[in-house]
């Protein structure tokens, strides 16, 4: 454990990469172990804001739901950074850094959120940081290419996700490497492990294995 602003904090790791990536089979291989604490997006949350499907609500009309969705989606990100957990390693899909740097900075550049909205999700996400525990120790980029993950976003026919291009996809690909790869674009909150997230299921395993023992470092 290491003692942060708030107290003490387990040792945070958080999963990142484009859209079909495999965030989630990768938080699954780690379920096997009850010393980690794995935490999913809370993506079911937000296809039910009290009844409200927001993700759908965003593809459909992003420029009307845009502000609404990335406010949701920062108030979740922040309640899995503050969750409590007896766990010594806390393992998260994305976080508050994706949604801004990433998903928002997007919305930005397309001029589909407007200056006075993001100034309001760029205020709460700095008073998050200064007044909030959201810190974490490892960043594990699951790296692939813009053509590999359309497939596999295709094929998993996500009904909210009909809207998305690969133009769209190509897009926050670069962004991510800006971010996680290259270290041009935004601070990146811990060291970066980066794995090769193009191989098929049957290969993925081994990459997994390279940063397992920098993922249960705490763990006994
Ligand atoms: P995986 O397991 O790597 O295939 O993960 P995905 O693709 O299920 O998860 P993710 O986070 O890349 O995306 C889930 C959906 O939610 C996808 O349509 C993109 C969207 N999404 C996630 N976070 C944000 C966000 O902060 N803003 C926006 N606009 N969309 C987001």
């Amino acid at each position: 454990m290491s003692v942060t602003k708030n107290g003490p904090r387990p040792f945070t790791v958080i999963v990142e990469g484009n859209i079909g990536s495999g965030k989630t089979t990768f938080l699954n291989h780690f379920n096997q172990y009850e010393d980690v604490c794995v935490l999913a997006e809370p993506i079911e949350m937000w296809r039910n804001c009290q009844g409200h499907n927001l993700l759908g609500l965003m593809y459909q009309d992003i420029k009307k739901w845009s502000f609404t969705f990335q406010s949701y989606v920062q108030l979740t990100m922040l309640q899995h950074h503050t969750k409590q957990t007896s766990c010594p390693v806390k393992l998260m899909e994305r976080s508050i850094y994706s949604a801004r740097y990433c998903f928002v900075e997007k919305m930005k550049q397309d001029g589909l959120l407007p200056e006075a909205s993001a100034a309001v999700i760029e205020k709460h996400f700095d008073w998050i940081q200064d007044y909030a525990n959201v810190d974490v120790d490892l960043v594990v980029y699951l790296r692939t290419t813009p053509e590999v993950v359309y497939d596999r976003m295709m094929e998993r026919n996500r009904q909210e996700e009909k809207a998305v291009s690969l133009d769209y996809l190509k897009a926050l690909h670069q962004i991510h490497e800006d971010w996680l790869y290259h270290k041009t674009l935004f601070k990146v909150p811990a060291p970066v492990i980066v794995l090769d997230a193009d191989l098929d299921k049957s290969l993925i395993r081994e990459e997994y294995l390279k940063c397992e023992p920098h993922i249960l470092v705490s763990t006994k």
